[in-house]
């Protein structure tokens, strides 16, 4: 007798994750809103916002707005007596070595794994095999994380990529939304069409152009009008209003690379600043790879940006195997000290990027 179980997708997403992380390392920062962003420069700053915590968005500040409109919604706030607003430009190495860290809680709990950002990934749980057994393990993926990092997540739980990622959303901060199978439905139909994946600001316009607002409403259309309207992702469309999605979580458990990259704040050639960033990174790259595990790798790649954008990359693999961080600057350095001269940067043009890469990574076999 064959048996068929379920398909059980989770999507975990952290909450207000950059600014959630200023606040775990900042405790002067807690429990006030935050906004991690460009300079506000008192209102004339340029830039946006990059996420803002949950005491802030109640001021109507979020991701992508500009930043002197953020400040503005901030300083309104202030007048009405309500807490005023920090601003912080974020240090996105860190926000990248807890993203690795987390990614690795989740890696070994699922039959399948795929980081999906910076702050999101997919787990395949289907081997389970019941929604209450999944839920179970959601609760304890969020303890471990909030164990391990003191920072919370929402998860969403559900027959596919597609429902879990929206389930996820659903019930931030802090959230668990689990939607089984014969629940689907029920739980997409009243929501903004626009939650569904895909559909962005022109699409959604299209639709509202036809009156059609909501999941319900989308799915009431026939799949020749939805083709007409949008080609052959009307299909698609057509599958996703009724929470359809067959792609698999690709099964990324094993990470194949660990790098990390800066931008500096000026274009610069002068050798003693640009050495001692890269030799930062390499030491941030390293220490990364420890707590993963790793220890050792074949590959180490060097990457270049000039000021006039023109990116260039460089592998070296040793015949020896590297294990140390020395072994690895050594390295590093050897790729780079081209790039300061005319051998590999010919007009001398300063540099606006750098980066430092590990590859084929290796674990002693215990
Ligand atoms: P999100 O998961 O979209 O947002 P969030 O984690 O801040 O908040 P939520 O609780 O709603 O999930 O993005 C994750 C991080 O990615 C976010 O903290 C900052 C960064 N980010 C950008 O750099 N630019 C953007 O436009 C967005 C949306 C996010
Ligand atoms: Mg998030």
């Amino acid at each position: 007798m064959t048996q068929t179980t379920p398909r059980i997708v989770m999507h975990v997403d952290m909450d207000a994750f950059y600014a959630a992380v200023e606040e775990r390392y900042s405790p002067e920062l807690r429990g006030k809103p935050l906004v991690v962003g460009a300079d506000p420069k008192d209102g004339h700053g340029r830039g946006v916002v990059t996420t803002a915590n949950y005491l802030a968005r109640k001021y109507g500040i979020g991701s992508a707005m500009p930043i002197s409109r953020a400040w503005r919604l901030a300083e309104a706030a202030r007048q009405r007596g309500e807490p005023a607003a920090t601003f912080v430009r974020g240090d996105h190495e860190l926000y990248r070595r807890i993203s690795g860290r987390i990614m690795d809680v989740l890696a070994t709990r699922g039959d399948a794994f795929q980081p999906a950002s910076i702050d999101e990934a997919y787990l395949d749980t289907s081997s389970l095999e019941t929604f209450e057994a999944a839920t179970d393990h959601a609760r304890q993926i969020k303890l471990a994380i909030l164990e391990q990092e003191g920072l919370s997540c929402s998860i969403g739980v559900a027959p596919n990529k597609l429902v879990a990622k929206i389930a996820s959303d659903f019930q931030k901060p802090d959230g668990l939304t689990v939607v089984q199978p014969a629940g689907i439905q029920d739980f997409l139909d009243p929501m903004l069409a626009r939650v569904i994946p895909g559909i962005g600001p022109k699409a959604d316009a299209l639709l509202r152009g036809h009156a059609i607002t909501t999941v319900r409403e989308l799915r009431a259309i026939e799949l020749d009008q939805l083709t007409g309207w949008f080609g052959k992702w009307g299909i698609d469309l057509f599958a996703k209003a009724r929470g359809i999605s067959d792609s698999a979580v690709a099964n990324d458990r094993e990470r194949k690379s660990v790098g990390e990259q800066e931008t500096f704040e000026q274009d610069t050639l002068e050798a003693g600043f640009i050495l001692e960033r890269a030799r930062a990174l390499t030491s941030s790259v390293f220490r990364t790879l420890g707590e993963a595990e790793f220890t050792a790798f074949r590959t180490v790649t060097v990457t270049v940006r000039f000021s006039n954008f023109t990116t260039l990359n460089r592998s070296h693999t040793p015949a020896q195997q590297i294990g140390s961080e020395d072994a690895m600057w050594i390295e590093v350095l050897r790729l780079l000290l081209p790039f300061l001269d005319h051998r590999e940067n010919s007009k001398l043009r300063p540099i606006r990027l750098i980066g430092v890469r590990a590859e084929k990574l290796q674990r002693d076999k215990a």
